[in-house]
């Protein structure tokens, strides 16, 4: 519209649906009229700006547009005298449905082995990096059968995040929460359709895209114990290079706890979401199971086997500087593991290591997956065996109250989100605390039909693509100021102006673990777009998986 924009107006760059709420957040310091107008410049609704309850992190009162009542579909701008214009924006019923099917895009865009062809990844096409059939055992994981400096073949799997390596730990919350949106919501995931090789196969596309990291991770599992490697890694981060130039040895490393029980939980998962599909993928249900099997009986003979990178360090050769996803505590790990073995099996042996008795409520991290657990036991509930009766209420009831919590009108930060009440919010990866509070609301609203927590879930989406303390919409290639530099090697190396799409930005994060200056240390606003900015601008697949999950419910469940 040749309109100036402003960036004072911060809202969901895409827009809204006909019947859901619509706020946008305005920095100015005084109460005035606004107005939204339609392409053609008339003006179709004025109200008044109201002040937020209580002030933002930086102590400041912010100004609240509500125009909820516009229900009518159509492009529109919105207006302040003190602000200038918003960005255009739609009202639409189906307004996240590209942006919901690009977040699991974007996982295969993360594919290792594969080259990414025109037809699927446009300009983003490259060639394939990391067959991974030349992966050495380093000395940390060698055993008689597989000593030291063994070759093995463990293809596929998808980067972790802007770097080429891969690691168990993460991969394992981040398929649990993609199987999860599967098992919450099949009859609407049919239906999304990503453009991947295996589209035209008779598996739905989110399956597909899935099985691509299913089958790396059951070659992480070594064959002749069932214990599970951490991670398959460089020594040492590549430069800013493409995929099929980054050729330094890579290893597999030490098998760990975490990593094991992770592995069992999405391999059990797995299994139960893949059974309905024997004709299309025969015998991998069953195989699923076993490898969760045996990877369950490898934790229980080595339940403390934590990742300490730096003593690994000062023992073995080469040493070993990527992510190091370094968890200590297992009890969540044990419980999630228990609880998908248990719902697959119903073997009620499991329940001895699920602590039902001791119920923690907490949004889920890679490395606190305690949630994931309690997700699927009350996602399953009509099939558990009797002993799980009076659990089940117990978990219904804490969920209710940990999501009215998040909820709540009173506790909402100044942009009336969930998201952002707290400074602590605001950590390495922010934008997963945001959309994993947006899941914990889905499942309650799945419980108890209850409006407040769906639009608490949706209002945390506008977050994401927009209404937030940075001005942009922290998805790739979605929204009309996205984030146009993460720490994405493949972004950087590829020539092409755009990042690849789908990708969500780790988000405000004030600790700059990066030293790169950043444009203020408020906790909301801490974020340089900037491609060295990985503490507040890399992406990752545990932060896109719950992106990919709220985005997606929210089309499901169509708040229109
Ligand atoms: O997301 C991880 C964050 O919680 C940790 O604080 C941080 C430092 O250990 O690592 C993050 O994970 C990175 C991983 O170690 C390597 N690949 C990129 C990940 C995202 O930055």
């Amino acid at each position: 519209s040749g309109l100036p924009a402003s960036d004072s107006i911060r809202l969901n760059q895409l827009g809204f649906y006909p019947k859901a709420p619509k706020t946008a957040i305005i920095l100015t310091d005084r109460p005035q009229k606004f107005t939204i107008q339609a392409v053609n410049g008339k003006t179709i609704f004025s109200g008044t700006l109201t002040p937020s309850a209580k002030p933002d992190l930086s102590g400041r009162t912010i100004y609240l547009a509500d125009f909820s009542t516009l229900q009518q579909a159509g492009n529109y701008v919105l207006n302040v005298p003190d602000a200038n214009y918003s960005y255009p924006f739609a009202v639409n019923i189906d307004i996240h449905q590209k942006v919901a099917a690009a977040a699991i895009k974007g996982f295969y865009y993360q594919r290792a082995s594969i080259p990414l062809l025109e037809k699927y990844a446009g300009k983003w096409t490259r060639p394939a990096g990391h067959m991974g059939n030349d992966v050495l055992v380093h000395p940390s994981a060698a055993t008689g059968q597989r000593p030291a400096g063994s070759i093995i073949s463990v293809p596929r799997g998808w980067y972790d995040a802007g770097d080429y390596n891969s690691y168990i730990v993460n991969s394992g919350i981040t398929m649990g929460t993609l199987f999860s949106l599967y098992e919450d919501f099949p009859a609407h995931m049919k239906t999304v359709a990503l453009n991947i090789p295996e589209s035209n196969n008779q598996l739905p596309d989110v399956l597909d895209e899935c099985l691509w990291n299913l089958r790396w991770m059951l070659a992480m599992q070594d064959p002749n114990d069932g214990g599970v490697y951490n991670k398959l890694t460089n020594a040492s981060f590549d430069g800013m290079i493409m995929p099929d130039k980054a050729v330094m040895p890579r290893y597999v490393v030490q098998k760990g706890t975490a990593a094991t029980l992770d592995f069992a939980a999405v391999m059990a998962q797995a299994s139960r979401i893949l059974k309905p599909f024997e004709k299309q993928v025969p015998g991998l249900a069953d195989s699923c199971l076993k490898a969760a099997v045996s990877a369950w009986q490898w934790a229980l003979a080595s339940p403390k086997m934590a990742y300490n990178q730096d003593a690994m360090n000062k023992q073995f050769e080469p040493k070993v500087v990527t992510g190091g996803y370094g968890d200590g505590r297992f009890d969540d790990e044990f419980d999630w593991a228990a609880a998908e073995l248990y719902i697959t099996t119903k073997d009620e042996a499991y329940l001895k290591n699920l602590a039902l008795n001791n119920i923690r409520l907490s949004i889920p991290s890679w490395s606190q997956v305690r949630m994931l657990a309690y997700y699927s036991l009350l996602r399953n509930r009509g099939s558990l065996t009797s002993s799980l009766k009076p659990v089940i209420p117990v978990l219904s009831d804490k969920l209710t109250a940990f999501a009215d919590s998040l909820s709540n009108p009173a506790t909402l930060s100044a942009y009336q989100t969930a998201m952002g009440r707290s400074a602590r919010d605001f950590n390495w990866g922010s934008s997963s605390n945001a959309a994993n509070q947006g899941i914990a609301l889905i499942n309650a609203y799945l419980l108890t039909k209850n409006k407040q927590c769906l639009n608490a879930a949706l209002a945390n989406l506008d977050y994401l693509l927009g209404r937030n303390g940075t001005s942009y919409s922290l998805v790739t290639g979605f929204g009309h100021k996205p984030i146009m530099h993460p720490h994405h090697r493949q972004s950087v190396a590829d020539g092409v102006v755009d990042p690849v799409p789908g990708l969500l930005s780790g988000g405000p994060n004030p600790s700059q673990q990066d030293k790169v200056p950043l444009p203020t240390k408020i906790p909301n606003r801490a974020l340089s777009d900037n491609d060295q900015a990985y503490a507040s601008n890399e992406i990752a697949i545990n932060w896109n998986a719950p992106f990919a999950y709220l985005a997606n419910a929210i089309e499901a469940l169509k708040t229109s």
